[in-house]
């Protein structure tokens, strides 16, 4: 099989973002195809679903963040061989993805309508999801999501909350995860130290 290419945006967040962290902590050797907005609008038309992020191996481009997450998963033991703390794992990742189509739906607005739309998903969709993550990870011990160990699930919900913190989202405060899943910032501080992905930071950072 040849090198795997995994194609996304050059920011640290989105759907690309677990792939990638979870291919470079596993140690797996990958192209990491970086790409600004206007090199997408390029290669837009020629993407089988004209999205990103897009996964190419011997020729084929593939599609589905979490189908790659999974598989990234595998290759590098991140994803639990154990049916049921997969599935844990799969929940929380399919819930991930709502809030990304959530917040799909306020791209492109502008002024008062982005306002609005943008406080609606804070105090509707954002919440509500940053409690349900917060009691999964309290069902699971407190530390990690599943298998009592660091997997691909952990990653997912890191890279988004470190999204929401960031303050790049316009009318987001980057105070919400503190204010309502506190729980969910000592997981993200701990997923941060652990050395692979600490690695892992300081090389795109
Ligand atoms: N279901 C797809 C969704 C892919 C998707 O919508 N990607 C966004 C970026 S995160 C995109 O390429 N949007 C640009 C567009 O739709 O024009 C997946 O899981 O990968």
């Amino acid at each position: 099989m040849s090198k795997i290419k995994l194609t996304y945006f050059d920011f640290s967040g989105g759907r690309g973002e677990p792939v990638r962290m979870a291919l470079a902590i596993g140690g797996v050797d990958f192209e990491d195809h970086r790409i600004s907005i206007d090199e997408f609008r390029q290669m837009r038309e020629d993407l089988p679903l004209k999205a990103v992020p897009t996964m190419e191996v011997d020729g084929v481009v593939y599609t589905q963040c979490n189908a790659m997450t999974r598989y990234a998963g595998r290759l590098t033991g991140l994803y639990p061989e154990d049916p049921w703390q997969a599935f844990l794992c799969d929940e929380l990742m399919e819930a991930i993805e709502d809030t990304s189509n959530a917040l799909v739906k306020t791209f492109g607005l502008e002024g008062d309508e982005m306002k609005a739309a943008r406080e609606e998903l804070v105090n509707g969709t954002f919440t509500q999801y940053l409690n349900f993550f917060s009691q999964r990870l309290d069902a699971a011990g407190g530390e990690h999501f599943a298998d009592k160990r660091l997997t691909i699930a952990d990653l997912k919900v890191f890279s988004w909350v470190r999204s929401l913190n960031a303050g790049f989202l316009d009318h987001v405060p980057t105070d919400l995860t503190s204010r309502v899943a506190p729980q969910l910032m000592e997981h993200m501080n701990r997923v941060a130290k652990d050395p692979r992905v600490a690695s892992y930071l300081a090389d795109i950072e």
